[in-house]
């Protein structure tokens, strides 16, 4: 397929007829009949929650509560291509190994159960009955070593599947349930109990109604949350200020026009997101906060001094929290140069971040993967709470940390026991209502079971969704050691990559989409996701299934179950295959004051809020206070300006939800008909004797000293801060080593990648644009 390739400046705001237009193709493009009335009810009290993004859905929905992103999937998932077994009888696996990730997701839904079978090379149709008797089998005899086998979730099944998932696994033997939220929000999930005692963010929707200042750091709202910008919207609206940290401009995070208001859409205005825009340099948030803190600590001197009411809330401290001193020591003992030279900002603009900070009666800290993807992920959670409770901003309205999630589920699948630590699973609970000995050892993450797969200790994989293969680390030395597995289960709606590195023996199952109708003999049924703001909605799917042989995930999960665990614990697993009230009473029963009356509760609009001790400033960590920590505000190894090795964020494009790519533009940033790109800035490529539109590869510097590369890649030149690089995942994953995590969390440092850039051809020199004379500013993408 040839495209035009095209690097433009987008100059419009998020939002507005760019995306108005590009939903408007996609939905042609793509969707069967009916599709847009199912749009309708995307979200709604009544309809299906979208599987896009875990954004909150607002009690009073606007007549379209979608965005572009929830548009695209929604269209990608009632396509009217499939992949089905002729599809599959047309290509063989080696075939399709050879096609992109787009034509993959292209070939449309699976419509049948498949068997890979080796002799063909090829995926092969089988009844529902023989894949379950054959997986069951061999789960069956994994089992005498059952920690050789791992569950994986990525954040979209249900409550319902997910609970039942968690306890299939743990009937079965092992905590090895590694979910997407390892590589995602785990450094959320390990830093937020230590300090405020609730391991999901404290802010609800009402609160941007009425918090005095918004601070955003590392999160792409425009393109990963676009709902999100209707409160940031009204925020700016009534004159709240919005103080964005993010090495790159962002074009959401500077202005938004609202496509589904009418007036703003016919006119020329926008609304201006950010009020400040301090480009840190990736890896540099613990030191820029550190900065506003020092700040804050010479306000409040000064205040002393004066006479002046304090700025630190100092009965909050005092009342509630533990490690002010030594926190505040630390922060003291920061030198300016230092943290000016490790954020890449001057004393000025975080002196300028620190006053909109201490005259806010009420601050929210929103913040994603450019906080949690670094070595010093858990780190920089950590300061962002600092930072909140120096003024009592947890546990009060408008105010609190809002950690934004990816998947649609992916908090909520935690909530029922999708977690590979023991300590975090009711496993008591779990022993006394089913009658089982739940395993008490630590079970595999992500990175864990991608070391397992390479080292040959894990042989079997279940993969509740998701695309692990793709998504994770090291892709390059995880693909050929992934056929050496003996067993893979892949339940899915869609072809991707994984799929097509089947184990000796590889099975696809396929499902069943949430907007689609899960008819039983019990009635159509409903499912329950959690947003990223802790409320609990129902979803009801009412769409025809795209095949009549798919089942729904709960269906496939139970069978599975049923045929390996039966005899082993008190659960009716049949039932459970098609009653989700059944389900949701179980989980009831497992967390009385969580899901009490969930069954009533998840339809009201708004959806049932959980229970968040801290919202309440009751602090459930280990001293029944909240805590600062002190270690989170210490140096880090400093970036080194000047040297030939950079440090490579991979990001996602306005044209993707994680491994799916719905297209090669990435509107927002200007860059169109190609993913393969990486943005510099226009200092580095003069440094580094490089050309605009240069063909280089990347290779990574890791201690380890392995050779990992990825070649093809054009050379735009972009607003980064020099010494920083730009380029997309999962096509960067081969460049990203599996030991290169968070501490703590174990979180894959994806927004820090030690790179070398070679030049591999391109421009002639004697003619290149833009070289003679080179400004070194960068006048195309300001
Ligand atoms: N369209 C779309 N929507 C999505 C997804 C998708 O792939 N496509 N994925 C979903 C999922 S699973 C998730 S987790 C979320 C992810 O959504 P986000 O949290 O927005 O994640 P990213 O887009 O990877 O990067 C976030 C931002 O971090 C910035 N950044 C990078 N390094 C740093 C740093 O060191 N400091 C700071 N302050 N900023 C930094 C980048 O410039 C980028 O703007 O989105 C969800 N929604
Ligand atoms: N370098 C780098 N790597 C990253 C990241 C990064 O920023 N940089 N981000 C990380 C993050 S935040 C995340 S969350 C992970 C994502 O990792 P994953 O969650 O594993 O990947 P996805 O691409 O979201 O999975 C997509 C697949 O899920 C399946 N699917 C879609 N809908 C459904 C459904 O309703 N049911 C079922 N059963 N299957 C379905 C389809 O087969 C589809 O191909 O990637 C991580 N990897
Ligand atoms: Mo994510």
């Amino acid at each position: 397929m040839t495209r035009k390739v095209d690097f433009a400046p987008y100059k419009g705001p998020a939002g507005g007829w760019g995306s108005a237009y590009s939903v408007g193709n996609v939905l042609v493009r793509q969707m069967a009949p009916g599709a847009v009335a199912t749009l309708g009810r995307q979200n709604k009290a009544g309809g299906h929650m979208c599987t896009s993004c875990a954004w909150a859905k607002p009690a009073r929905s606007h007549p379209f509560e979608f965005c572009e992103n929830g548009a695209k999937a929604t269209a990608w998932e009632t396509t009217t291509r499939r992949a089905d077994s002729g599809f599959f009888a047309t290509h063989s696996v080696s075939e399709l190994r050879a096609m992109t990730d787009f034509e993959l997701e292209n070939a449309g839904r699976l419509t049948t159960p498949m068997r890979w079978d080796p002799l063909k090379d090829a995926y092969v149709e089988v009844d529902w009955e023989q894949a379950f008797a054959e997986i069951g089998a061999e789960l069956t005899a994994l089992r005498a070593r059952a920690e050789q086998v791992v569950f994986y979730t990525s954040g979209r099944a249900s409550l319902e599947t997910s609970y039942m998932y968690q306890l299939f696994a743990r009937v079965y033997g092992n905590n090895n349930l590694p979910d997407s939220s390892n590589m995602c929000h785990e450094s959320t999930s390990v830093a937020l109990p230590k300090t405020i005692g609730v391991p999901v963010g404290t802010v609800r929707l009402p609160d941007f109604a009425v918090t005095d200042a918004i601070f955003f750091f590392g999160q792409n709202v425009g393109t990963s949350s676009p709902r999100l910008l209707h409160e940031l919207q009204q925020a700016s609206e009534r004159g709240v200020p919005i103080v964005t940290f993010n090495p790159l401009r962002e074009r959401g995070l500077e202005a938004f026009k609202n496509p589904q208001s009418p007036s703003e859409m016919v006119s020329s205005l926008s609304t201006r997101i950010s009020s400040q825009y301090h480009q840190v340099v990736p890896g540099g948030d613990c030191a820029a906060i550190a900065g506003m803190c020092k700040a804050i600590l010479q306000a409040d001197d000064e205040a002393v001094q004066s006479g002046a009411p304090r700025v630190l809330d100092i009965d909050f401290i005092r009342e509630h929290t533990d490690g002010f001193d030594a926190f505040a020591q630390a922060v003291r003992a920061r030198e300016w140069a230092d943290i000016e030279r490790e954020s890449g900002l001057t004393r000025g603009a975080l002196q300028a971040a620190a006053r909109v900070y201490c005259h806010a009666r009420a601050a929210i800290a929103i913040y994603g993967m450019g906080m949690t993807q670094h070595v010093r992920g858990v780190d920089n959670v950590h300061m962002i709470t600092n930072l909140l409770l120096m003024r009592g901003n947890i546990g009060k309205p408008g105010a609190g940390v809002c950690p934004v999630r990816g998947h649609s589920n992916v908090q909520g699948q935690r909530t029922v026991g999708i977690t590979e630590k023991p300590e975090l699973a009711p496993l008591d609970r779990l022993a006394e209502l089913y009658g089982f000995t739940p395993p008490r050892a630590k079970g595999l993450d992500t990175v864990g079971t991608c070391e397992g797969v390479m080292d040959g200790s894990v042989r079997g994989f279940v993969g509740l969704g998701g695309n692990l293969l793709r998504a994770a680390p090291d892709s390059g030395r995880l693909e050929p050691a992934w056929r050496g597995l003996r067993l893979t289960v892949h339940i899915a709606t869609k072809l991707n990559r994984t799929h097509l590195h089947p184990g000796e023996i590889g099975y696809l199952l396929p499902c069943l989409a949430r907007s689609e109708l899960h008819a039983s003999p019990r009635g159509a049924q409903a499912v329950s996701t959690e947003d990223s703001t802790a409320c609990i909605h129902g979803s009801m799917g009412r769409r025809k299934p795209a095949s009549a042989r798919l089942l729904a995930e709960s269906a496939i999960v139970a069978a599975i179950a049923e045929r390996t665990v039966a005899a082993d614990a008190a659960v009716p697993w049949p039932v459970w295959a098609h009653d989700m009230v059944a389900v949701r009473a179980a989980m009831a029963a497992t967390w009385p004051d969580q899901f009490g009356d969930i069954e009533t509760a998840m339809w009201q609009p708004g959806g049932m809020p959980r229970p968040l001790g801290a919202r309440q400033r009751e602090w459930k960590t280990g001293n029944g206070r909240a805590n600062f920590m002190a270690e989170a505000a210490v140096p880090s190894e400093s970036a080194s300006p000047g040297s030939d090795v950079l440090r490579l964020m991979t990001l996602r494009s306005n044209d993707q939800f994680n491994t799916t790519v719905y297209g090669y533009d990435d509107r927002f940033r200007g860059i169109k008909g190609t993913r393969h790109v990486v943005l510099m800035h226009r200092n580095d490529i003069d440094r580094l004797g490089l050309y605009e539109g240069d063909t280089v590869k990347l290779c990574t510097v890791a201690a380890d000293e392995r050779r990992r590369e990825l070649e093809g890649l054009r050379v735009v030149p972009y607003d980064v801060p020099e010494g920083s690089c730009a380029s997309y995942f999962p096509e960067c994953n081969v460049l990203l080593p599996l030991g290169h995590h968070a501490r703590e969390s174990r979180v894959p440092a994806a927004k820090s990648i030690p790179v070398r850039i070679v030049r591999l051809g391109g421009v002639p020199r004697a003619t290149a644009p833009g070289k003679a004379g080179a400004s070194r500013v960068d006048a195309r993408h300001l």
